[in-house]
């Protein structure tokens, strides 16, 4: 009988441990981008980011770009970045919140992630009108989002101007700049340098029609905040199909035993 009884509990226990390790550290994690500079200033590409273990470092100031960061940094579309995250971090939960983000605007998305793998936060965009400007974190873990329990540590990072990188690609040129009318993305003079921090080299725009019709006037100075971005989370209640199997899995354990100990007591 006692033997009976624990192989009962057992198999309620292995139901019990299987759904709170599958829902756990789940988290809907909704991220907001804001472009803080004033009218007429800057704006951002696509800004790619994921929640990782860490371990993807995309550039390092003082060193020359490598060509992960000049996908973002030279035109936006950062498909090299892209494809070496899922590379170096096939667990990491990527995304991209797309299309210029003019100053003044928001835009908003949630992501599934796994707090208690996925624990640090990277993002890259291209500051536009530029050759070769972007923001983004270049310690892989300098933005840690979740507690051991899963909780959210951080609510915001917001940039500044002096945050702002050059990625040391490609020399200044308006003929070359994305994002402006005057200027043709896809022609690149190599600037052979490394990456560091630049943003008095974007008052060269000044006076030029951007992609989106407004007369750009940089006006950045040092310390004035340009994006922020913003992070809600909450517990992600659905399922995923690979813990349903093994909920399924551990109840069918359940039965056996009951009908075992049924079995015994017929
Ligand atoms: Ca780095
Ligand atoms: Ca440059």
């Amino acid at each position: 009988m006692h033997r009976v009884m624990s192989s009962v509990v057992r198999a309620a226990a292995a139901v019990c441990v299987v759904s709170s390790v599958a829902h756990a550290q789940l988290r809907t994690v909704t991220v907001t981008i804001t472009n803080l500079a004033a009218t007429n200033s800057i704006s951002f590409a696509d800004t790619h980011l994921g929640f990782h273990r860490g371990v993807f470092d995309a550039f390092n100031i003082g060193t020359p770009a490598a060509p992960g960061i000049v996908s973002v940094a030279e035109g936006g579309v950062g498909g090299q970045w892209q494809a070496d995250f899922a590379a170096a971090d096939p667990a990491a939960t990527r995304g991209v919140i797309g299309m210029a983000l003019l100053p003044g605007q928001s835009r908003s998305q949630s992501f599934i992630v796994n707090a208690g793998l996925n624990r640090f936060f990277t993002f890259a965009s291209m500051v536009i009108p530029s050759n070769d400007f972007f923001i983004g974190n270049d310690n892989p873990m300098q933005y840690r989002m979740f507690d051991d329990a899963g909780n959210l540590l951080i609510n915001s990072i917001t940039q500044s101007s002096r945050q702002i990188w050059d990625a040391g690609s490609e020399v200044f040129s308006v003929a070359n700049a994305a994002f402006l009318v005057n200027g043709n993305n896809d022609l690149r003079t190599p600037q052979n340098s490394v990456v560091s921090f630049n943003f008095a080299e974007l008052m060269g725009f000044n006076g030029e029609t951007t992609a989106a019709g407004y007369v750009f006037n940089s006006g950045l100075t040092a310390d004035q905040a340009i994006y922020r971005i913003d992070f809600a989370s909450s517990v992600n209640v659905v399922p995923e199909p690979s813990s349903m199997v093994l909920m399924a899995s551990g109840l069918l354990m359940l039965g056996v035993a009951i009908r075992r100990r049924q079995a015994q007591q017929g």
